[in-house]
């Protein structure tokens, strides 16, 4: 059986195209900045999203970290929405390698405004924490691949350089929200002062992630990369991969973007499943299934053993992610799994605890 895996856009497999590319990738040792093609990675990155400097970092998680050690000081605070991934899935590690405190404000649908951050902005007397950057998510993950509209982004980082404040914006599917509002990755990069963005999820990439920003933030990130362990050597067998990411793989985020239409819409429709399809506007689903008396594991489990990988949020809600190991037809398939699912469910309700994660039928 052919497992349908759904729990993550960071699950593709490299492209044919990558994997020769990475095989025949010209390379030399980084740390003393002499792979050519993570150097080509690098200034093409630039390039793309006009930002003065670049740096190829292992993953999302050490490039948001990077950015806020060197934006910070330890005993600060950084400003966070309350569901984002760096206050939610990075293991503490602003508190850990920073020193920072996170404070966090509620966003709608993930999406903070001014005032609600302005309100959270320390005042400047000594004995109070001072606030020392201020980070917002596009695509918002657990908001369901929400995109920060623009004219956001723009008064909040206007507002915040006004006060001195630096912004960065974890940017892991920045290329979802370009291609879902019809606008540049280097509009969309343009307000904050740096920008992470990830070539494993929806691009394909195996491993890698970018940092952008100013040609002196970089020189820092770079020393704090090395800190963290994260200075890779010949690596320019996975830029090579990662070029292939940011040339080509932009242009079919649409696809993934309407099979994720497509799965929102039919699971909308099912009972038991509550999810307004018309907020999906990337390649994040996320439905709350109160309505169907499982949890999310129990769920997720039962799907499981039909194939289909979806992942558990919270006790009531679980997340699928389109991407390009998935097809249409697989997003078909998939409703149909859980729509025979629901209604095996329904059909033979579980009589007691016993019952509960068994597959239907069973
Ligand atoms: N997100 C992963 C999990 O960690 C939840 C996923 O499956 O979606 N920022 C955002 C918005 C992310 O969604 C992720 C990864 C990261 C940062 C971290 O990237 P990695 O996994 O490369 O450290």
């Amino acid at each position: 059986m052919r497992l349908i895996d759904l729990r993550s856009d960071t699950v593709t497999r490299p492209t044919p195209e990558m994997r020769e590319a990475m095989a025949r990738a010209e390379v030399g040792d980084d740390v003393y900045l002499e792979d050519p093609t993570v150097n080509r990675l690098q200034e093409r990155a630039a390039e793309i999203f006009q930002k003065e400097a670049a740096l190829f970092v292992p993953s999302g998680t050490m490039g948001n970290q990077i950015c806020v050690k060197v934006h910070t000081r330890p005993g600060q605070e950084v400003i966070l929405e309350e569901k984002s991934h760096m206050y939610n899935f990075e293991m503490a590690a602003m508190a850990v390698i920073s020193g920072t405190l996170p404070r966090v404000v509620r966003g709608r649908d993930g999406i903070p405004d001014w005032p609600t951050i302005e309100a959270a902005v320390s005042p400047s007397v000594y004995y109070r924490a001072q606030t020392g950057l201020i980070c917002l998510e596009n695509t918002h993950n657990l908001a369901g691949g929400t995109i920060l509209p623009l004219e956001t982004a723009h008064e909040i980082c206007a507002r915040a350089h006004e006060r001195g404040l630096p912004v960065h914006l974890d940017g892991a599917r920045l290329f979802n929200a370009a291609v879902a509002c019809g606008r540049s990755v280097a509009e969309l990069a343009r307000p904050f002062d740096s920008v992470m963005v990830c070539l494993s999820k929806g691009l394909g990439a195996p491993v890698g992630s970018l940092i952008l920003g100013s040609r002196a933030f970089i020189e820092e990130a770079r020393v704090v990369r090395k800190m963290l362990g994260g200075g890779m050597r010949q690596v320019g067998v996975l830029a090579a991969a990662g070029l292939i990411a940011l040339e080509k793989m932009p242009a079919r985020l649409a696809e993934d973007h309407e099979n994720a239409r497509v799965l929102a819409r039919g699971l909308a429709e099912l009972p038991g499943l509550a999810l307004d399809p018309e907020k999906v506007h990337t390649n994040i689903v996320i439905v709350d299934i109160a309505g169907t008396g499982w949890t999310a594991s129990e769920f997720v489990e039962r799907l499981k053993v039909h194939g289909v990988l979806v992942g558990s949020l919270s006790p009531t809600t679980i997340r699928l992610v389109t991407h390009y190991d998935v097809s249409r037809e697989d997003c078909q398939r998939a409703l149909q799994i859980i729509r025979d699912v629901l209604r095996e469910a329904r059909e033979h309700p579980r009589r007691s605890e016993d019952h509960r994660g068994a597959a239907p039928g069973s």
